[in-house]
């Protein structure tokens, strides 16, 4: 695999696409070192080992490393739960749309997926921004209604339990018309009035239906960059055991 040192990353190019479009990708990074075949499935493909202090290293030419859920700044994306409720990166299968953190009253700036092993069979990255998200909204004959709702301050998520107490999280927008969104339909509090049941139900459709997402096949070495306040990310669905990405949380830089 050709891989670059990391005194020659595009960083550059990199931050000019997060500010420009709300995600970059970087690929051949050198994180990942010699790959160990698997011998037991030959169609598996390879697992690889990776360099943790590589992966702080170039996490921090981005924005500095965030501890604050799990009390380490790179934490194992890798299915070891079969709980099918467990959180995203903790178990197999898909995630929907979704951003970072959005039970905080602050979520981090920057999200970012290093791919050490890819999945066999699926587990790609799908990328929506806002400016999309409020674009498929507009093809659904309510989702004027849908926007109106979204647009309010008034949407709460509990945090994964695996984190520790839950934070204090004020009530918040999902869409407020900023350039922003914070989304993730499947830990929204419990008893949501009517409007906004509907309000979430109708994003998900728009973002399951109507939305036409960025897709990233991911390969040993990529490095999936992702403003947190400006894109929502998500996975297509994956069995494969092996898989493992490295999740590092950033806040902007000074
Ligand atoms: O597994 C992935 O591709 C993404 C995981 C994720 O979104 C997360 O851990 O927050
Ligand atoms: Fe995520």
């Amino acid at each position: 695999m050709p891989s670059q040192s990391l005194s020659d990353l595009p960083v550059e190019r990199a931050r000019a696409d997060l500010a420009r479009r709300g995600w970059a990708l970087l690929r051949d990074l050198p994180f990942t070192s010699a790959a160990h075949a698997r011998t037991e499935n030959a169609d598996t493909g390879p697992t690889y080992a990776y360099d943790e202090d590589a992966v702080r290293r170039i996490a921090s030419c981005f924005g500095i490393p965030s501890d604050r859920d799990g009390g380490r700044t790179v934490w194992r994306v890798s299915p070891r739960t079969r709980r099918g409720r467990g959180t995203f990166s903790m178990r197999a299968g898909g995630a929907g749309f979704h951003t970072d953190s959005q039970y905080h009253n602050r979520p981090e700036d920057f999200v970012c997926l290093f791919v050490v092993t890819p999945a066999a069979h699926g587990g790609d990255t799908l990328l929506a921004t806002e400016s999309s998200t409020i674009a498929a909204l507009g093809r659904h004959p309510d989702g004027g209604v849908a926007l109106d709702a979204l647009s309010r301050p008034v949407w709460r998520w509990r945090a994964p339990e695996v984190y520790g107490p839950p934070p204090m999280q004020f009530p918040t927008a999902v869409l407020p018309g900023d350039g922003t969104i914070r989304w993730r339909a499947d830990n929204l509090v419990a008893g949501l009035p009517p409007a906004q049941c509907r309000a979430a139900a109708l994003l998900e459709h728009c973002l399951t239906g109507l939305l036409r997402p960025t897709r990233i096949v991911q390969r040993p070495g990529d490095l999936i960059l992702i403003d947190n306040h400006r894109t929502m990310h998500a996975r297509t669905a994956f069995h494969d055991p092996a898989r493992l990405l490295l999740r590092v949380r950033l806040w902007a830089g000074p």
